[in-house]
């Protein structure tokens, strides 16, 4: 049992400055109980808490952390840019360059703005997809999470999912109302929404791969019809990348796919770790937006000079070396260990995978859609979860997120994974 005495301290003295002690819910251990540890560094495939316990790292600051902690090439061009100054509020050629990149990596993006979060990303996607076709209506699914802004807000998933309120608080009803949820990976219910909200549908935003419900993945055709329905029906097909985004391949999982949306999200990796979110794809309807046309959208720290750098920085390491073709290998490793330690202590686990990306349900069934995951056991996760810990492995502090894989993470960080996941099985 590792000893976390000043992290406990901290947190206690978090509690009398910040809401729950931290600055996003999900960080709180809320969903697996116990206190959260506090950082002190990390390095690699590693974080240290503030105790000194290091844990090999799953969440990897939820997704953006795909070249491991600390990535020199990252920390030398944030030092370097930020010699030049920190924000100018002015335009400068790395947000040119940061454009032209993401518009190389990504085919369905012909015009592509930046913004400081993937919450900023997919709210402004939505107001320009309501300019654009001059309707209200969205369609997102059950348990995906895009961020929150109130009308997505409606049944979302990750903290707000493993908190139990999906619906949040403060949420106008008459905004709810102009969010349709359906469930995913039903085909069923996609045609019918059509029919019955035809010409009223502005846009239908979803997670190509849901993973803010643990992680499912769409059924064979069912991203085809998506498309070809929103196509017929003009409604605006907005995919959400903004975990997905260059860490799935270099076109994210639409390119794993071969799904051409009309707008994607985008955030985390190409930040580098540090805040930013981007929006891009047809430029018909980007051009609609502020200053060129009447959808105004805007941000003071937009396309930061430290931002793009650092996601530059990300980018052409991703770019410069075979670190996909490695992330599905050593992801395929961790699958084939969890696979066969679960079969070995008769525990109901499905791990689910695409890629680095992974999360190992409690549940005897595959996992398809929200309805599924939340048959899942919890209380059996939580208790893999700190087992996990006390054993230096920090999955996400949920049943309802995913996990990830860093190019930083070897055959020994999965060998200990699976040992310790052998382990603590057993105690299950
Ligand atoms: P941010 O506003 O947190 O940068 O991005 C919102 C967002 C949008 N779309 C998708 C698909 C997302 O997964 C997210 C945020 N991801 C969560 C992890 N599941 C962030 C973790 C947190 O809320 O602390």
């Amino acid at each position: 049992m590792s000893v976390r005495s000043r992290s406990e301290a901290l947190f206690a003295e978090a509690l009398k400055h910040i809401p729950g002690g931290v600055n996003s819910p999900v960080r709180g251990f809320r969903a697996v109980g116990g206190t959260p540890f506090f950082a002190a560094s990390a390095s690699g495939a590693r974080v240290t808490d503030v105790d000194g316990n290091t844990y090999i790292d799953y969440v990897g600051t939820w997704g953006p952390a795909i070249l491991g902690h600390a990535a020199l090439p990252i920390i030398r061009a944030i030092q370097s840019t930020a010699e030049r100054g920190t924000s100018f509020g002015i335009p400068h050629a790395q947000e040119v360059t940061m454009a032209q990149r993401v518009k190389s990596l990504v085919p369905s993006v012909e015009k592509v703005r930046f913004c400081n979060s993937g919450t900023e990303a997919t709210m402004s996607a939505i107001r320009l997809a309501r300019g654009f076709t001059g309707r209200d209506l969205i369609v997102k699914f059950d348990g995906c999470y895009h961020g929150h802004s109130d009308g997505l807000l409606v049944k979302a998933g990750s903290g707000a999912l493993t908190l139990g309120y999906p619906d949040s608080a403060g949420v106008p009803a008459e905004v709810a109302r102009q969010t349709l949820v359906l469930p995913f990976n039903d085909l069923e219910a996609l045609r019918r929404v059509f029919e019955q909200h035809d010409g009223q549908l502005a846009a239908v935003i979803l997670e190509l791969v849901p993973a803010n419900a643990g992680l499912y993945l769409p059924k064979p055709g069912y991203l085809e019809l998506l498309r070809q329905l929103t196509r017929d029906h003009g409604s605006v097909l907005i995919a959400d990348e903004v975990m997905t985004g260059f860490r799935l391949g270099p076109a994210g999982a639409q390119g794993v796919f071969g799904l051409t949306p009309d707008l994607s999200c985008f955030g985390k990796i190409i930040g580098g770790g540090l805040p930013v979110g981007a929006f891009g794809g047809r430029a018909d309807i980007m051009d609609q937006l502020a200053p060129l046309g009447p959808v105004y959208q805007a941000g003071t720290l937009s396309g930061n000079p430290l931002a793009m750098a650092a996601g530059l920085a990300a980018l052409d390491a991703l770019q410069s070396s075979d670190a996909w073709n490695r992330l599905e290998a050593v992801g395929s490793e961790l699958e084939q260990g969890m696979v066969a330690v679960a079969k070995a202590t008769q525990i109901p686990m499905q791990f689910q995978r695409i890629g680095s990306m992974f999360c190992g349900y409690f549940t005897e069934d595959p996992v398809w859609n929200l309805a599924d995951a939340m048959r899942s056991d919890r209380t059996r996760f939580a208790r893999f979860f700190h087992g996990m810990l006390d054993r230096g492995v920090y999955l996400a502090p949920s049943q309802f997120e995913a996990g990830f894989i860093s190019t930083a993470h070897t055959s020994a960080e999965i060998e200990a994974t699976i040992r310790a996941a052998e382990a603590v099985l057993k105690t299950l």
